[in-house]
């Protein structure tokens, strides 16, 4: 059976990021859960999700907080799943705060942290993980990447035509 992944986020003042995550892994056919938990909020809850997940069948955890953004940590404390942290944008820092407090994990406890709001880029290193052993999800993403290159191609020969016409 298909592996699902898990969103979790801090709050929901977080979704408006977390959407385009969500998004991204319903556009794969990805199964997924979305819930609000916190690190400081919820401590318990969060444990208590986290350490159920691999047996509920989820195959990774996007964990999505802002500020002093220990949820990422506090639920990989709790599982062997890869856990992939997005740093929110909901402070006067910028997300800084966040970006720091995700990816500087101490050692045996890893969680791979994209960049501040990169809830697409979250949802897409959920996909490779999970398609690692689903071929027709890898088919899904090197489809993603042949557009993408032909996205880029277009915009190459649109700037040709606009320099030479110079
Ligand atoms: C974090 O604090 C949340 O992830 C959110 O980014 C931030 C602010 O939360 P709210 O005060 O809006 O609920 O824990």
């Amino acid at each position: 059976m298909a592996k699902k992944v898990a969103v979790i986020m801090g709050s929901d003042s977080d979704l408006p990021v977390v959407k385009a995550a969500v998004e991204k892994l319903k556009h794969f056919g990805i199964p997924t859960e979305v819930h609000v938990m916190s690190a400081h909020r919820t401590p318990d809850a969060a444990a208590a999700f986290s350490k159920q997940a691999a047996s509920a069948g989820f195959g990774v955890i996007i964990a999505a907080a802002g500020k002093a953004a220990h949820l990422g940590g506090v639920l990989a404390a709790h599982t062997t799943l890869p856990v992939i942290g997005i740093p929110i944008r909901s402070s006067e820092l910028d997300g800084l705060d966040a970006l720091l407090s995700t990816v500087q994990m101490p050692p045996g406890i890893p969680v791979a942290t994209v960049g501040i709001n990169g809830a697409a880029n979250a949802a897409i290193l959920a996909a490779q993980m999970l398609a690692l052993s689903d071929p027709a999800l890898a088919d899904k993403l090197a489809e993603m990447k042949a557009d993408m290159a032909a996205g880029v191609a277009k915009k190459d020969a649109a700037i040709q035509e606009m320099v030479n016409s110079l």
